[in-house]
C-alpha cells in the first residue's frame, strides 16, 4: 500500500488537539490576549454597548452558531474510544489488515436510540444503534450496525417514509422518541415487511438494561475477500462480555423519571471507575451454496441467518477504555459510513446496504457542513491519507506545490507528484453471484423478499412465556397509544394472525376489540426450528458483574452487616450504591455516620438490578414514613428484582406488597447469587399482561 503522510492532521500525526490546563493566557480566537472577560464594552458605566467590542462580539458570535444539525435519525447518543484485538486467524477468508491475527486497532463506538432528538432521553423504547469507527491501518472501516439483526424495510427507497412516520408528528411535534403514536403504527400496519422488526422491537431488547449488555450487529449480508480475491458472504455479531440483559417496560418508564441520562452516564461511569465494557466480534460466514439453500433471501434485511445454522465464530474483542474529552468535537462531530470499507471487505447487493452508501456521505455535508468532515480528528483516518482533492470549506490541509491532478509527471522535474493508485488497493468483488443480480433495469422486488412472516413467527415462538407475555403487553400498549385512526389496531392485529394465532388473540383482547380477520400474506408462513440463541431469557448470564444493588439504610443499620455485604458484593465484581434518606447518610450500629452516596427520594430502585434493606426497628419505623421508601422496595419488587432485607425491615416490605418468593431474602450469601438475576416467575402476582 502506498503510505502518504497525513497532511490534514497538523500536530504531527497526534489525532486528539487537547487543551490541558496547563496556565495560560485567555485570547481572542485569532490569538489577541484579553484581559476582561467580564465586562463589556460602555460608553459610561451605565451607557451603551459599543459595537467596537470585538471581544465581546466575537464571543457571542460564536456562541450563536455552536450547534450544528442533529442527525436526522440516532440523534441522541454516546461515545467511547478504544481498541479491537483480532483473537482468531481468518486470513483465509479476507485480507482486511485488521483480522491479522493479534493486531490491535483503535475504535470509535457511538451508541445510540433513533427516533429522539439530541435532549431526549436515554430509556424509550426504541431500536439501538451500534456504530463502530475502525481506524486501520488500510483506512477507516465503519461498521454502522443495529442492537437488532434485522430490520424494518427491504429497500432504501422506504426509509424516509418509515422515519418521518416514527418521529414525532409533523403537525403537533410530539411524542418525541417513541413509537406509541397513530402515524407509525399506521405505516406499520400498512407495511407488512415490517412485522419481523416489530416483533424485536416490541420485545425487551428495545428497553436495553445498559449500553455495555447489548449486542450488535452488521444486519446486512457483507462479504469477506481473500487475497487471492475469492469472497465469502458474512454477517457480523458483537457479543456483550457482560451478557445482553434488559429492564421491563414499566422499569424503563419510570427510568425517564429517574435519570433521563441513564444510559450515557452508566457507560461513562464504568470506563470511568475501569470497568471496560467488553465485545467480541463474531461472524456468520457462508457461500452462495448455502444462500440458494434458505427459505428467504440472504440480501433482504429483514431476515436473519440462525445461529443454529450458521453458528457464529468469535475472532476478536472490542475493549472501551477510554471515555471522550470532549462530547460535541467527538461523539457529535463523529461520522459513520458503511460505505467506509477496507481492502479484505466488501458489500452485498442488499438494496438497503446500498442505499445506505449513499445516504451517509450525503448527510455529514448537511450535518457537518463542508465536504471536509474527514478532516476532523475524530474521522480523520490515523493511518496515512491523502489524494488530489483539494480545497473546499473548512479545508485544514495545507498541500505543497503543484500536484493536485493526476497523472502527473512533476516528480521527473524534481518536483512533489503526490500519491500513486495501489496495486493492493480496494478492488470491487465480481458483485454477480446469485440469481437476479444482473439484468434489465426494473423497479421490483424481488419474488423471494416475499416471505414477511415466517421469521416473525420464528422469532415469537424462540422466546420463553414470559418474553411473549411482554411482546403482547407492548403490541397493546403501543397500538392502545393509536388515538385518532380506529382502522390501525384491528389491521395490525390481522397481520399479527399470520405470525401466532395466540399473539394475535391476546393482542385482540388486550385492546378489546374483536379478532379481524387474517390478513392476506403476500406468501404464507412456514414454520421454522425454533432457536434458542434469540431469547434474551435462555440466555441470560448469572453475573452480578457490571450491575449494581442499591443498599438501604437508615439511622441504626447494622455496621458489621452492611459491610460484610458490600464486601461479598465486591467479590462478585458488583457496584454497591449505599442509599440513605438523607444526602449526609446514617448513624450506623457501631455509633459512626456512613455517608450516603444516594438521597433516598432522587435514588429510586430502577437504578439497580436488586436492593437490600438493611435497617434497625428505629430505622424501619422511620422508613414507613417515608413513601420514597415504600416505593424503592415496591418497585424493586415490582421489577423482579431480588430484594434482600434484614428482619427488622418485614414491616416496610408489608407496607410495599412484598410477598414471598424465591427472590426474597435475608442479607446472605443467598442474596448476593440471586442479585445477578431476575424473577419472572413473580410477574403475573404485580401485574396483569396481555
Ligand atoms: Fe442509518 N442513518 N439509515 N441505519 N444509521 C443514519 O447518518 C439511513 C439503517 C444507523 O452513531 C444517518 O450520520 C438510511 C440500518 C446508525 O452517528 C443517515 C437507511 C441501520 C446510525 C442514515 C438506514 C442503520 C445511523 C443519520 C435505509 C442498522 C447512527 C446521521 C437504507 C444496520 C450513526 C448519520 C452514528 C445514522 C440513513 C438504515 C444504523 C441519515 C437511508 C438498516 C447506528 O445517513
Amino acid at each position: 500500500m502506498t503510505k502518504t503522510p497525513n497532511p490534514s492532521i497538523g500536530n504531527g500525526g497526534e489525532p486528539h488537539q487537547r487543551a490541558d490546563g496547563e496556565e495560560r493566557v485567555l485570547t481572542t480566537n485569532h490569538g489577541v490576549p484579553i484581559s476582561d472577560n467580564q465586562n463589556s464594552l460602555k460608553s459610561g458605566a451605565r451607557g451603551p454597548t459599543l459595537i467596537e467590542d470585538f471581544v465581546l462580539r466575537e464571543k457571542i458570535f460564536h456562541f450563536d452558531h455552536e450547534r450544528i444539525p442533529e442527525r436526522i435519525v440516532h440523534a441522541r447518543g454516546s461515545g467511547a474510544h478504544g481498541v479491537f484485538e483480532a483473537t482468531d486467524d481468518i486470513s483465509d477468508l479476507t485480507r482486511a489488515a485488521v483480522f491479522r491475527h493479534g493486531e490491535k486497532t483503535e475504535v470509535f463506538a457511538r451508541f445510540s436510540t433513533v427516533a429522539g432528538g439530541s435532549g431526549s432521553v436515554d430509556t424509550p423504547r426504541d431500536v439501538r444503534g451500534f456504530a463502530v469507527k475502525f481506524y486501520t491501518d488500510e483506512g477507516n472501516w465503519d461498521l454502522v450496525g443495529n442492537n437488532i439483526p434485522v430490520f424494518f424495510i427491504q429497500d432504501a427507497i422506504k426509509f424516509p417514509d418509515l422515519i418521518h412516520a416514527v418521529k414525532m408528528e409533523a403537525d403537533r411535534g410530539y411524542p418525541q422518541a417513541g413509537s406509541a403514536h397513530d402515524t407509525f403504527w399506521d405505516w406499520a400496519s400498512l407495511s407488512p415487511e415490517s412485522t419481523h422488526m416489530l416483533m424485536w422491537a416490541m420485545s425487551d431488547r428495545t428497553l436495553p438494561r445498559s449500553l455495555r449488555m447489548m449486542e450488535g450487529f452488521g444486519i446486512h449480508t457483507f462479504r469477506l475477500v481473500n487475497a487471492e480475491g475469492v469472497s465469502s458472504f458474512v454477517k457480523f455479531h458483537w457479543k456483550p462480555r457482560l451478557g445482553v440483559q434488559s429492564t421491563i417496560w414499566d422499569e424503563a418508564l419510570k427510568l425517564q423519571a429517574a435519570d433521563n441520562d441513564y444510559h450515557r452516564r452508566d457507560l461513562f461511569e464504568a470506563i470511568d471507575s475501569g470497568s471496560f465494557p467488553q465485545w467480541d466480534l463474531g461472524i456468520q460466514v457462508f457461500d452462495q451454496e448455502f444462500a440458494d439453500a434458505q427459505p428467504y433471501d440472504v440480501l433482504d434485511a429483514t431476515k436473519l441467518i440462525p445461529e443454529e445454522d450458521i453458528p457464529v465464530r468469535l475472532i476478536g474483542t472490542m475493549t472501551l477504555n477510554r471515555n471522550v474529552d470532549n462530547f460535541f468535537a467527538e461523539t457529535e462531530q463523529a461520522a459513520f459510513l458503511p460505505s467506509n470499507v477496507p481492502p479484505g471487505i466488501d458489500f452485498s447487493n442488499d438494496p438497503l446496504l446500498q442505499g445506505r452508501l449513499f445516504s451517509y456521505l450525503d448527510t455529514q455535508k448537511s450535518r457537518l457542513g463542508t465536504t471536509n468532515f474527514h478532516q476532523i480528528p475524530i474521522n480523520a483516518p490515523r493511518c496515512p491519507f491523502g489524494n488530489f482533492q483539494r480545497d473546499g470549506m473548512m479545508q485544514t490541509n495545507v498541500p505543497n506545490g503543484r500536484a493536485n491532478y493526476e497523472p502527473n509527471s512533476l516528480a521527473a522535474h524534481g518536483e512533489e507528484g503526490g500519491p500513486r493508485e495501489s496495486m493492493d488497493g480496494f478492488s470491487t468483488t465480481n458483485a454477480v453471484t446469485g440469481p437476479d443480480e444482473m439484468g434489465d433495469k426494473l423497479r421490483v422486488r424481488p419474488e423471494s423478499f416475499s416471505d414477511h412472516y415466517s421469521q416473525a413467527r420464528l422469532f415469537y415462538r424462540s422466546q420463553d412465556p414470559h418474553e411473549q407475555a411482554h411482546i403482547a403487553s407492548a403490541f397493546v400498549f403501543e397500538l392502545s397509544k393509536v388515538g385518532l385512526l380506529d382502522q390501525v389496531p384491528p389491521r395490525m392485529v390481522a397481520n399479527l394472525r399470520n405470525v401466532d394465532e395466540d399473539l394475535a388473540k391476546r393482542v385482540a383482547k388486550g385492546l378489546g376489540i374483536d379478532l379481524p380477520a387474517k390478513a392476506k400474506a403476500a406468501k404464507d408462513p412456514v414454520d421454522m426450528d425454533p432457536s434458542d440463541a434469540l431469547s434474551i431469557h435462555k440466555n441470560m448470564k448469572p453475573t452480578l458483574e457490571g450491575r449494581a444493588v442499591g443498599i438501604l439504610i437508615a439511622d441504626g443499620t447494622d455496621a458489621v452487616a452492611l459491610d460484610k455485604l458490600i464486601a461479598a458484593i465486591a467479590e462478585t465484581k458488583g457496584k454497591s450504591v449505599i442509599v440513605a434518606p438523607r444526602v449526609g447518610g446514617a448513624k450506623l450500629s457501631n455509633g459512626k455516620q456512613r455517608k450516603a452516596d444516594g438521597q433516598l427520594a432522587g435514588t429510586p430502585s430502577q437504578l439497580f438490578d436488586a436492593v437490600a434493606i438493611i435497617v434497625s426497628d428505629e430505622g424501619c419505623a422511620a422508613l414507613m414514613q417515608e413513601s420514597a421508601a415504600v416505593e424503592f422496595v415496591m418497585n424493586a419488587f415490582g421489577h423482579l428484582k431480588a430484594v434482600g432485607a434484614s428482619e427488622a425491615a418485614q414491616p416496610l416490605l408489608d407496607k410495599a406488597g412484598v410477598e414471598p418468593d424465591d427472590g426474597i431474602l435475608g442479607i446472605d450469601g443467598a442474596f448476593v447469587k440471586a442479585a445477578a438475576m431476575r424473577f419472572y416467575d413473580r410477574e403475573p402476582s404485580v401485574r396483569m399482561l396481555a
